[in-house]
């Protein structure tokens, strides 16, 4: 395909989303009154936050990472850059340019970036994930690699690039490539399904079901990787105690995922997951190894409710490329109920945002998903009651949502609003300042609840300090 085909146009509408509210537990909220827009239900929880932007003018900030050196540790999608900020200052610095990043649409370029456990402590090794163009003439070859860099203290830069793990499949949209370590001292790489069966791509066949093949791995294809949770040891090999899916053993460490963007570990050791839902259920997973997340049969829980999987490319007598996408399925278009899908191995959420009926009615209310982007596990005892709390990133709500792990039962509560898109976060190890980085580009929701393409904090790193929580009897 020539480089110049795709746009970003294609994206509008799923960066559109809009923000409704969270869990099932919002499903009433979904018939406004004539004066309610539900969009515009924000939390209003105690605990109180200075909020200071600490740098701006990113060129797409995507990772931020707090490092064992005092700076945050930001990748630049668009921008190529791995940056080092001092958080008390805004000055950066630029650690290292990869001039090896192809990047074109909107889910590619550098994305993911992780530090060894042991950095400044004898590795200083720094792991990025990013897109490259595999093909050397004028075609274009979409792949994601896996490079580890070292990094020189004494001149604060990024070199001795070394690949880890090349030449995996990338798609032109749900590009995830979060990367993070393990307790266990492996890494944890995600992988979008490419955007398949939906919007510009409605005829291209969704994989995330699908797993890898013995002679697939043998040669080291891993075109079954789209819509999976990798694990890898360091050298880019595959762990000899990954879970085997058909008998097969492959990078895979779970699967049937659409876009996850958000990839952590709690205290507990367990790994945190959050995936962008296509116009509803957005997902918050504890990932498990060998464990199916249902995508693209299963969103959210297995509950027949709105989403019923359509799947495009199967159409027939019609072919798919005859017919045109929309929310009115045609009925070529082979459907099949969650019901009536058998995963022994499907794992539900652990908690879903934006799950509503299937009498919802989106031409009504719009998309309303949260979008939900990066993810971090809270587990300081700064914050009293907040350990241990899953905090993500919300995109098109515009929001930072806080998932109490010790009271699992409880609705997600919003933290601070913003007309921004928040991508990633990080948390400083004194537990008081929270650290978020914003989209430069796309669409929002203001605080009464209207999408807005108007960004007020574009491209920035922006800090918010607790400084309380009065308690409720205050006059
Ligand atoms: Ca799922
Ligand atoms: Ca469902």
């Amino acid at each position: 395909m020539p480089k110049s085909v795709m746009t970003r146009s294609v994206f509008t509408r799923a960066a559109g989303s809009a923000a409704l509210m969270m869990g099932s537990l919002a499903v009433a909220q979904v018939a406004p009154g004539p004066s309610v827009n539900p969009r515009a239900v924000w939390s209003n929880p105690p605990e109180t936050f200075t909020t200071r932007v600490v740098a701006s003018g990113f060129e797409d900030p995507w990772e931020v990472t707090w490092g064992p050196d005092g700076f945050l540790w930001i990748t630049e999608r668009t921008g190529k850059r791995v940056v080092r900020v001092d958080p008390a200052s805004g000055i950066r610095k630029v650690a290292v340019s990869i001039d090896d990043v192809y990047q074109t649409l909107a889910q590619d370029g550098l994305l993911g970036l992780a530090l060894h456990p042991q950095f400044l402590r004898g590795s200083n090794y720094v792991y990025v994930m990013y897109t490259y163009d595999a093909d050397p003439g004028p075609a274009e070859e979409r792949r994601a690699k896996i490079r580890r860099y070292t990094y020189d203290p004494a001149s604060q830069q990024l070199g001795e690039p070394l690949d880890v793990l090349t030449n995996l499949p990338h798609g032109p949209d749900h590009g995830a490539s979060r990367i993070v370590f393990g307790p266990d001292g492996k890494l944890y790489a995600s992988r979008g399904d490419h955007g398949s069966n939906f919007l510009a791509y409605y005829c291209v066949a969704n994989r995330a079901q699908e797993l890898p093949a013995a002679a697939d791995v043998a040669a080291r294809d891993w075109k079954g990787y789209e819509g999976k949770i990798l694990r890898l040891n360091l050298d880019g090999s595959i762990p000899d105690d990954n879970p085997r899916f058909n008998g097969v053993q492959s990078h895979v460490f779970s699967y049937g995922h659409r876009n996850p963007q958000g990839l952590a570990f709690g205290p507990d050791g367990r790994l945190y997951e959050s995936e962008h839902g296509q116009d509803t259920d957005d997902e918050v997973n504890r990932i498990e190894a060998g464990r199916n997340y249902g995508w693209p049969l299963i969103a959210g829980y297995k509950d027949d409710q709105y989403y019923t999987y359509a799947n495009w490319s199967a159409s027939a007598p019609t072919p798919c490329a005859s017919l045109e996408y929309g929310r009115d399925v045609p009925s070529s278009v082979p459907r099949t109920k969650e019901s009536d899908v058998s995963f022994p191995d499907f794992t539900p959420p652990l908690k879903t945002f934006f799950t509503v009926p299937s009498t919802y009615d989106p031409r009504k209310l719009g998309n309303a998903t949260a979008a939900l982007a990066g993810l971090d596990v809270y587990a300081s005892p700064a914050i009293a009651g907040w350990s241990p709390s899953i905090l993500v990133a919300g995109m098109a709500s515009g929001v930072v949502y806080r998932i109490s792990l010790g009271a699992s039962s409880a609705a997600p509560l919003t933290y601070f609003k913003a007309q921004d898109r928040y991508r990633d976060l990080a948390v400083a190890p004194d537990g008081r300042r929270i650290y978020a980085v914003t989209d430069a580009h796309g669409r929002t929701t203001t605080v009464s609840g209207e999408m807005t393409a108007t960004l007020v904090h574009p491209g920035a790193l922006i800090e918010f300090t607790y400084t309380g929580t009065p308690t409720s009897s205050s006059p």
